[in-house]
């Protein structure tokens, strides 16, 4: 109904509208405030980069307890600057640990991602316990609730993308947290300090939740930490590449699966990677679930068209990041015609499909 015909002459209407409007009561046929589409959106990493080592000079890394507890940049959709979300329901930020800084630890409702992009693969976030050591392109996860803090103790920064389902947990008014030190108080062997102790090695989390594990396990196998080894994730490509298994859509297209449970990433969160070999172009298709991408090598372009959230060709580079918003047609194009394109990307497709939302049409 248009808004010509929504509003009425009568004034029994208008009367009715004001008496409903009293008892915090509406009509189905009122007008109402539109929550505005998201759009298409490309962050060059020249700019992100630039912005994220300034505030390596002129933020201080402080306390758990303090507003810049972490050093990130934020990423932020154009269409909805007053949240300061990069969707409606993820939260991508890049993070810089300099040497000799710490991280404080905490934990709270919201799962969390790193996917590293700058590292001489000497710092570390410990999870639970877990040193995980940060290589360019490994993905560590910090689920719900599990404690983390960020160390940097080799001579040279480290960056990473930090991805959240802030957006959602705020939606849903699933918020909390608390710093460690709360966190421990009462615990007998209270450990005063703002920094967890190393109990298990890097790679722990891959023999213990490995192809071989206890068979008996206690654990929740939705949230267990957990890293991936880029080194391992580009030899899958490479090798399904020269199989030349491939999707029309999406060209190599690698899950990052929950280990135990063979699904999604984290239940908020799916990761995965993708590879275009040189001169590909993919068809389109459109989904419920949108997607943040973030260039881990080569260029290309992003073909992304939808009535509703505008049209735009996203021309990218290594290290740019960009969105496409959901139910936008998209296709990929890899503009270089001797090298691949790897494309590391980040949804809120287990939500969507947990729900019964998920959708999706092809060309
Ligand atoms: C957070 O806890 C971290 O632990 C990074 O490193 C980024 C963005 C929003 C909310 C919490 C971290 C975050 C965050």
């Amino acid at each position: 109904m248009s808004e010509a015909e929504a509003k009425s002459e009568d004034p029994r209407v208008e009367a009715l509208h004001e008496r409903m409007a009293g008892y915090s009561l509406g009509g189905h046929w009122q007008e109402r405030q539109q929550a505005p589409a998201l759009v298409p959106h490309l962050w060059p990493w020249a700019a992100i980069y630039e912005c994220l080592m300034e505030s390596g000079e002129v933020i201080k890394l402080g306390h758990v307890g303090d507003a810049a507890n972490r050093r990130t940049v934020q990423l932020v959709n154009p269409a909805i600057t007053n949240l300061k979300s990069t969707t409606r329901t993820l939260q991508m930020s890049i993070q810089l640990v300099k040497p000799g800084e710490n991280a404080e630890c905490h934990r709270h409702s919201a799962a969390a991602l790193r996917f590293i992009v700058e590292s001489d693969g000497g710092s570390y976030t410990n999870v639970d316990g877990e040193q995980m050591l940060m290589e360019p392109g490994d993905l560590v996860l910090t689920p719900n609730w599990t404690w983390h803090d960020h160390h940097n103790p080799s001579d040279t920064n480290v960056v990473w993308l930090d991805v959240l389902d802030v957006h959602l947990a705020k939606y849903l008014d699933a918020m909390y947290g608390e710093t460690y030190d709360q966190g421990q108080a009462d615990n007998a062997n209270y450990f005063e300090g703002a920094s967890q102790t190393v109990v298990y090695p890097d790679g722990y989390c891959r023999l213990r939740f490995g192809v071989a594990r206890p068979p008996q396990d206690q654990v929740d196998p939705r949230f267990v930490p957990y890293t991936y080894k880029w080194r391992d994730t580009r030899a899958t490509l490479d090798a399904l590449a020269e199989a030349d298994v491939s999707d029309p859509h999406d060209g190599i297209l690698l899950d990052f699966k929950n280990p135990l449970t063979g699904g999604p990433t984290m239940p908020t969160i799916n990761c995965r990677a993708q590879l275009l070999s040189p001169g590909e172009e993919t068809r389109p298709h459109n989904h419920t679930s949108s997607t943040i991408y973030h260039v881990v090598e080569g260029e290309g372009v992003t073909a992304v068209g939808s009535g509703k959230n505008g049209s735009r060709d996203l021309a990218w580079a290594e290290k740019d990041c960009f969105f496409v918003p959901s139910k936008s047609w998209h296709s990929f194009k890899n503009t270089s015609k001797t090298d691949p394109a790897i494309l590391f990307s980040v949804s809120d497709k287990p939500v969507l499909e947990s729900l019964g939302l998920y959708r999706e049409e092809r060309a």
